[in-house]
């Protein structure tokens, strides 16, 4: 009851992050610490490799532009850490961590946002973030199913191989 009491002042909201090949090589651990230190918590995370379908479905919103192979075999190329992080207001709170997606811009208008730290361009920009509620319920059911009934604090049976 004391949980429905919180929730009632400060409605938590969640958001899908994916850490990205790019990031994995080098910053998960960075990464981690700064998503511990902005107060998000981390209800559920796994470590996959996209198939070339997965990521093709994931991105699907994109499959008209120029860049969506690019950005498919990008995705594929190795490990992505995904995360569901849980926070008052999580949606906006995770972009704003992120910064813009062109890293040359993250740099001038957010320096100390994660893109601007550690992506190398507009296609390997380090993390992803759901851009509103419904991409996240959506991309969050794509990749963890059904997790509606499950609690906001991770427990073990969540963390599908290899734990970190
Ligand atoms: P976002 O990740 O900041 O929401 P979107 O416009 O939704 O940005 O693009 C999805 C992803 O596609 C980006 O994070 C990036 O990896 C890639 N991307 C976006 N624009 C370009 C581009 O102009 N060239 C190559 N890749 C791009």
């Amino acid at each position: 009851e004391a949980e429905q009491e919180i929730d009632f002042f400060f409605p938590q909201e969640q958001t899908l992050a994916v850490i990205k090949p790019d990031a994995m090589e080098g910053h998960k651990e960075e990464i981690l610490g700064e998503i511990s230190k902005g107060g998000f918590t981390i209800s559920h995370l796994k470590e996959t490799v996209l198939t070339r379908e997965m990521a093709e479905e994931f991105y699907r919103e994109h499959r008209e532009k120029p860049f969506f192979s690019q950005l498919v075999d990008f995705m594929c190329r190795g490990p992505c850490l995904m995360l569901v992080l849980t926070k008052e207001n999580a949606v906006e709170e995770w972009r704003a961590m992120m910064g813009p997606t062109d890293p040359e811009k993250a740099r001038e208008t957010a320096p100390q946002s994660l893109r601007a730290r550690f992506a190398k361009d507009v296609l390997e920009n380090t993390v992803h973030g759901s851009s509103d509620q419904q991409h996240a319920a959506e991309k969050i059911h794509f990749i963890f199913g059904d997790i509606s009934a499950d609690s906001d604090v991770l427990n073990e049976a969540d963390v599908v191989s290899p734990p970190l």
